[in-house]
């Protein structure tokens, strides 16, 4: 259980974008776009996603599929045709930031990046492009989501998946 502990403290400190307690959103703001309020919380479900260019990728810049690494390991997190902004900066075309998925699938398109289990979803809600990850020994799928202000995935579209070979 210690690996647990660790890994929960080590996300929680990454997170930072859990701040829906903020003010709420003016009640008489129609538009939809334009809105760079930091109370996320108060947009409606159905807000549609930011766009996202054509072009648009993400990736993992110092590791490869298939890499023998060792533990803890530095990921560093690219984004070409993007950029990536804190969460409390609000939805933006083109705009979001970084998730890290440990041994799970990537999250369907729309659907909140869980905040709850910091052991496999790590949020990098302040626009953090690298971090330092523990991993026990053996083969992990890692998976690199991005997702909007809101924590709402781009589904496959803005995904990069690995395995990595942790050595002992
Ligand atoms: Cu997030």
């Amino acid at each position: 259980m210690r690996y647990i502990f660790t890994a929960a403290v080590i996300a929680a400190s990454l997170i930072g974008c859990t701040s829906n307690e903020e003010k709420p959103a003016s009640t008489t703001d129609t538009a939809h776009d334009a809105h760079p309020s930091t109370a996320t919380a108060a947009v409606p479900d159905n807000t549609p996603l930011p766009e996202i260019p054509a072009n648009a990728r993400v990736f993992f810049v110092n590791l490869k599929d298939g890499q023998t690494v060792t533990s803890p390991l530095k990921v560093e997190m690219g984004v070409e045709g993007l950029k990536v902004d804190s969460a409390t900066a609000g939805l933006k075309a083109g705009s979001g930031h970084h998730h890290l998925l440990i041994d799970i699938d990537s999250i369907p398109t729309k659907v909140m990046v869980p905040a709850t289990d910091s052991v496999r979803h790590y949020h990098f809600g302040n626009a953090q492009t690298s971090a330092e990850i523990k991993l026990t020994p053996g083969k992990h799928v890692l998976v690199l989501q991005f997702a909007d202000a809101l924590h709402r995935s781009f589904g496959t579209r803005l995904t990069s998946r690995i395995t990595v070979d942790v050595k002992q």
